[in-house]
């Protein structure tokens, strides 16, 4: 298969393992669930008991629930019959990829309600960690929230910034506050912190890391933090940020980001690793510097 000419955002540039040979010029590809074998539907739901196992204890409530609502635990679920229900909840439908997706492309999908789904899922010894997103990273860990409204039009709000970002510089703040709330969000509930992150919820170990562990940093939400603070791709994140609502990330993608670019080209960047003053402090890691 063919590495397509992805911008990942930095992410490696080692060839790509989906099939981009056959795809529109949206990238969009045929799902082909009909070619899914019975033992990639046994790998499935083997991954999807080992998640759900842990979403009570350190899910945030709205994901567990939008989970149960897709009923998607006998197999690798059908995207339009997925699409079908998301559409009534919330507007969106899913698109089958082949994998990672330059950013404009990307953002392009997200503007429109379409979210980019991998067609593949991860070998039979990558149960625990894989580079690239799979169908279970994108699925189990992206859709459901997509469920809830408020989420759901954040994400779009997020996609519509894509173009003025690339126009402006502001790829890679864009690409930190997708990172950061998109993937490794927490949220503050009345029962204390909770997971909602797609790359958490997908990971046996980072679900339990990101609320039992006392090593990472966890910071209340705030978008120029964000946006400065510099993420890696091959590890347990060392800093979280914590949302007090869905609606706290809508109203911030809501307002004008040009000078917000404009204003944190003059700041230096900062490392995950480190609490910073003025920081609205849930914990201090253990390593904070
Ligand atoms: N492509 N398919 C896919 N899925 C992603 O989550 C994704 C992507 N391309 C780029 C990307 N994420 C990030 O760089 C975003 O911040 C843009
Ligand atoms: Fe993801």
């Amino acid at each position: 298969n063919s590495s397509a000419p992805v911008d990942t955002a930095g992410k490696s540039d080692t060839p790509l393992r989906g099939d981009y040979s056959a795809m529109a010029a949206d990238y969009t590809v045929p799902q082909g669930w009909e070619k899914i074998t019975a033992e990639e539907h046994a790998r499935w739901r083997t991954l999807y008991d080992r998640q759900s196992a842990l979403l009570p204890r350190y899910a945030a409530p709205e994901f567990l629930r939008s989970l149960e609502r897709l009923d998607a635990r006998d197999g690798v679920p059908h995207f339009d019959r997925a699409s079908e229900l998301l559409h009534q909840a919330t507007g969106w439908a899913l698109v089958a990829v082949p994998g990672l997706l330059p950013n404009d492309v990307f953002f392009r999908h997200l503007a429109a309600k379409r979210f980019p789904v991998t067609n593949w899922l991860r070998d039979a010894d990558e149960m625990d960690y894989l580079v690239e997103p799979d169908v279970f990273h994108d699925f189990f860990g992206h859709v459901p929230l997509l469920m809830h409204p408020v989420f759901a039009d954040y994400l779009q709000a997020y996609g519509a910034k894509g173009a003025e970002a690339a126009a402006h510089g502001g790829l890679e703040r864009l690409a930190r506050l997708y990172w950061y709330m998109v993937e490794f969000g927490l949220i503050n509930t009345g029962s204390g912190l909770r997971a909602y992150g797609a790359g958490m919820l997908s990971s046996r170990g980072e679900t339990q890391y990101c609320i039992e562990s006392p090593e990472p940093n966890r910071v209340g939400f705030d978008l120029e933090r964000v946006m400065r603070t510099r993420y890696r791709i091959d590890d347990y994140q060392e800093t979280y940020f914590v949302l007090d609502s869905f609606d706290q990330l809508f109203q911030a993608t809501a307002q004008d980001f040009l000078p917000l670019y404009a204003k944190l080209e003059g700041l230096p960047d900062l490392p995950a690793n480190q609490v910073q003053a003025g920081d609205r402090l849930f914990t201090a890691g253990r390593r904070a510097a």
